[in-house]
C-alpha cells in the first residue's frame, strides 16, 4: 500500500469524507441523472404500454466504504486518490422487469446531451465469477460548482428484479460471513445466479410471445 496515514490522518480524511461541500457535487450529479432516468421512465413505459422501471434509487459511497476500497486497491488513503480511482462514490440504481428493458434504458440515456459515457460493463451478457448480474455505466456528467463546470462520475447500475435480488443477497451474505462467505454458500448463490439468469430468459421470451398473439 503507498503511504501509511497515521490514526489523526486516517480520522482527518474520514471527516473530510462526509464534508458537506465535498459531497455536494456528487449530490448535484446525482440528483441530474435521476431527474433524467424518471423522463426516461416515462418515455419507455408509454413507448412500451406497460412498466419498464421499477425503481430507481442513489447513494452516496459511505467514507469507510471508500477507504476499505482504496485499501482494497492498494491507493493511499486520500480524498484525490478517492476522486481519482473510485468510479461509484456517486451511484444510481435503476431496477427494471426484463433483460431488454435494462438495455432500453441504456440507450435511451446514452441520447441524452451532455453526457460522457467513460466505461461500460457488461455483467448481464458476461456474469462476474461470483454470479453477479447488471449492467454498469460509469458516467460522467456537467455539475456547476462555484459557477464553474465541473464534470462528475457517476456509477449507473442497471439490473432486473431478479439480478436485484440476487445481489442483495449476495451483499448480505458478503457482509455477514466475509468477503468469501461461508462454507457453502458461494456455491449456492452461483446456483441461485444461475436459476435467476435462466429465469430472466425464459420470462423475457414469454413476454415476446404473448406480444405476439
Ligand atoms: P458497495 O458496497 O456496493 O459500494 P471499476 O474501478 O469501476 O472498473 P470496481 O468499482 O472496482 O470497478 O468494481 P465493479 O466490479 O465494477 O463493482 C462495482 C460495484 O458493483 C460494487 O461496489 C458493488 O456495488 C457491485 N458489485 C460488483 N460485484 C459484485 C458482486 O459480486 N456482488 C454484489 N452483491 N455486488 C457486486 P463495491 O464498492 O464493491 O461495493
Amino acid at each position: 500500500m503507498v503511504g501509511i496515514n497515521s490514526k489523526k490522518q486516517y480520522q482527518q480524511i474520514y471527516d473530510n469524507m462526509q464534508d458537506a461541500r465535498y459531497i455536494c457535487k456528487y449530490e448535484t450529479a446525482i440528483r441530474e441523472i435521476q431527474d433524467r432516468m424518471e423522463v426516461i421512465k416515462v418515455d419507455l413505459s408509454q413507448e412500451r404500454g406497460r412498466d419498464v422501471v421499477e425503481s430507481i434509487c442513489s447513494r452516496i459511497k459511505t467514507p469507510l466504504s471508500m477507504i476499505r476500497k482504496l485499501h482494497r486497491k492498494s491507493y493511499t488513503i486520500s480524498i484525490e486518490e478517492a476522486e481519482e480511482h473510485l468510479n461509484d462514490i456517486a451511484g444510481v440504481r435503476v431496477v427494471c422487469d426484463y433483460i431488454d428493458d435494462i438495455y432500453a434504458v441504456r440507450d435511451a440515456l446514452m441520447e441524452e446531451k451532455n453526457l460522457i459515457l467513460m466505461k461500460e460493463k457488461d455483467f448481464v451478457q458476461f456474469p462476474k465469477k461470483s454470479g453477479y448480474r447488471s449492467l454498469h455505466l460509469i458516467i460522467k456528467v456537467p455539475v456547476i460548482l462555484d459557477d464553474k463546470e465541473i464534470m462528475v462520475k457517476v456509477e449507473v447500475q442497471l439490473r432486473t428484479v431478479v439480478m436485484d435480488f440476487w445481489a442483495r443477497l449476495d451483499h448480505q451474505t458478503r457482509y455477514k460471513h466475509g468477503k468469501k462467505g461461508k462454507k457453502g454458500l458461494s456455491q449456492d448463490l452461483n446456483e441461485c445466479s444461475e436459476i435467476g439468469e435462466r429465469m430472466d430468459q425464459m420470462m423475457l421470451q414469454t413476454r415476446q410471445i404473448m406480444e405476439k398473439v
